[in-house]
């Protein structure tokens, strides 16, 4: 027995004294000195009495410390679950309730909020703050640098990552060791990286992107991450000469173009800058190209898949195309209404299978039939087509979903909100075109009989149930919603008409 995950992304580099995150003002971390921290972090954890397969809730800022708490749990065979730290606490308390987790660890800000939640599931609670100070990392302090690894079986589960779902209730994806393992080999191999690379990497650590695509490709390469807080453009402008690559959202990309200093001069040395998780305008393609003689190379995935579709490393990086399916990836395109495959160039429904594919919702089981058929093939919720010449294309989505700036918002957990709301009938959410986040939130509220609905309330209430990213940019009031003859709310007449609102004219 081994454990696949830990054995070949973290352990494979045992001793290396290269660098692994090049930090502020110049520090570095080895991965030596890394993998030393992730030991000491599951020393603790196993003292705590945590067990393989426990699941830990992690609501914590980037840090070094964090990114070592995944490594540990990987080493400890415990499943790594990570949450935005934008989620409020009621979003927390379901995350952390329905995945029965063992562990909570959380900032020291948040500590009060959530003990009655930990109190009530019997979950130990430790801190992790911004800088590395804590509870948690006061008990890995004193504990021995070397860990022995728990044995674990490539199917066993590494992580679970919440999605939000079209009834407002959130899902646990349940990723197992190979999912992770299998498309950080496949990326690091499709995209050329090696241990001279260094990845510029500003995306939050608590989703996909950031965390098994960003950070598992460096690791299945043994290159090196440029490690920064978040996003900041003076800062990604400033750093950008010592990197060699960049991933980033859609969002990323167009905010260097509207900087005058993202010139073809400062990226002239760059290898490679990968964009997904929301589309990439075609636009933004052809003039990123302009700009700076790189072709962004557009890749698709989501949490339940990991990544299924890239373009070309070295063929033709096609604009508004998500390229074709990753080695080992099986696409089709079917008819959502039989089930049946389309012909090349027929738009119907996404559906993928292959080892990155996840097992299922946690306890979920009617949900995972769902969307997972038998066969191993997942339905997506995404439309697409595949052209003459292979590439895949989105071309909207089966799902009420929203993207904005890459986060993903499901209009009906909004719409629950608002509903609940003095003096709202009831509401529907859509999304609409912004031009910074790509998409953004527009609550439309129907008045109940004699009322006046308070828009500002409204939008405090929203304040304290969900994150700020989820909440309306906008709330317009209508006598009533457009609805088709099934009495269905017809949303695509309200993403017609709020079209324009966030777009300059
Ligand atoms: C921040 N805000 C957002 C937002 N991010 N609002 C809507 N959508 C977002 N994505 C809020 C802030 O709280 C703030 O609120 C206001 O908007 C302006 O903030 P900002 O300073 O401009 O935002 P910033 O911190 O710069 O963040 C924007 C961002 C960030 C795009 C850099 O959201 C980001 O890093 N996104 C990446 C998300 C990601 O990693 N997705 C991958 C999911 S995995 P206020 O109160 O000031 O108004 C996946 C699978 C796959 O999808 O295929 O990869
Ligand atoms: P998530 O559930 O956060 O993992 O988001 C996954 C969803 O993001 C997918 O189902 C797609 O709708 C969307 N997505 C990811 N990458 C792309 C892309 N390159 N182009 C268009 N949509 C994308």
């Amino acid at each position: 027995m081994a454990n696949p995950l830990y054995d070949s992304l973290f352990g494979v580099h045992a001793g290396k004294t290269a660098p692994f995150l090049h930090l502020a003002e110049g520090e570095v971390l080895t991965y030596q000195d890394f993998l030393a921290m992730a030991a000491r972090l599951a020393q603790a954890m196993t003292q705590i009495g945590l067990d393989p397969g426990n699941r830990v809730a992690v609501q914590v800022e980037k840090s070094p410390e964090a990114l070592a708490l995944y490594a540990a749990c990987a080493q400890a065979g415990l499943v790594f679950l990570p949450l935005n730290t934008a989620y409020t606490v009621d979003e927390l308390t379901y995350f952390i309730e329905n995945s029965g987790a063992r562990l909570i660890v959380c900032d020291s800000k948040s500590e009060w909020n959530l003990l009655p939640v930990a109190k009530s599931l019997k979950a130990q609670l430790e801190t992790l703050n911004a800088n590395g100070t804590g509870t948690l990392m006061d008990q890995a302090a004193v504990m021995p640098s070397s860990f022995p690894t728990m044995d674990r079986d490539g199917d066993d589960l590494a992580a679970f990552l919440y999605t939000s779902g079209t009834t407002g209730r959130s899902k646990g994806a349940m990723l197992t060791q190979n999912n992770l393992l299998s498309n950080a080999q496949t990326l690091a191999r499709e995209w050329r990286f090696s241990s001279d690379d260094v990845l510029l990497h500003a995306l939050p650590i608590f989703h996909t992107h950031g965390l098994f695509v960003a950070t598992n490709v460096t690791l299945a390469a043994g290159s090196s991450i440029i490690f920064l807080p978040k996003f900041d453009l003076d800062t990604i402008i400033e750093l950008m000469p010592q990197a060699t690559t960049m991933m980033g959202v859609p969002t990323f990309y167009t905010r260097l173009l509207g900087d005058p200093r993202f010139t073809k001069e400062l990226t002239a040395h760059m290898r490679l800058f990968v964009s997904g998780s929301a589309p990439l305008l075609a636009e933004t393609h052809v003039q990123f190209e302009e700009r700076t003689g790189h072709r962004i190379l557009e890749r698709y995935g989501m949490t339940e898949t990991n990544m299924n579709t890239s373009n070309p490393y070295d063929g033709d990086r096609r604009a508004g195309t998500v390229g074709f399916p990753l080695p080992g990836v099986e696409l089709k395109i079917t008819d959502p209404s039989t089930g049946e495959t389309l012909p090349d160039g027929e738009v119907g429904q996404i559906e993928v299978r292959g080892p990155n594919v996840f097992k299922g919702y946690w306890q979920m089981p009617e949900k995972t039939a769902a969307e997972l058929r038998a066969d191993g093939f997942f339905i997506t919720g995404d439309l697409g087509k595949i052209d003459e010449d292979g590439y895949v294309h989105i071309v909207g989505r089966n799902k009420d979903l929203i993207i904005s700036g890459g986060y993903n918002i499901y209009p009906k957990e909004i719409e629950l909100v608002l509903d609940d709301q003095p003096g709202v009938l009831e509401s529907a959410v859509v999304g609409v075109p912004h031009p910074d986040f790509g998409e953004t939130v527009v609550g439309v509220i129907v008045p109940a009989p004699g009322s006046s609905p308070d828009l500002d309330a409204i939008a405090k209430a929203a304040g304290i149930s969900l994150a700020r990213f989820k909440h309306p940019r906008k709330l317009v009031v209508v006598d009533d919603l457009p609805r088709n003859t099934m009495g269905k709310v017809q949303k695509n007449i309200l993403r017609d008409t709020y079209k324009d609102l966030f777009v300059p004219a």
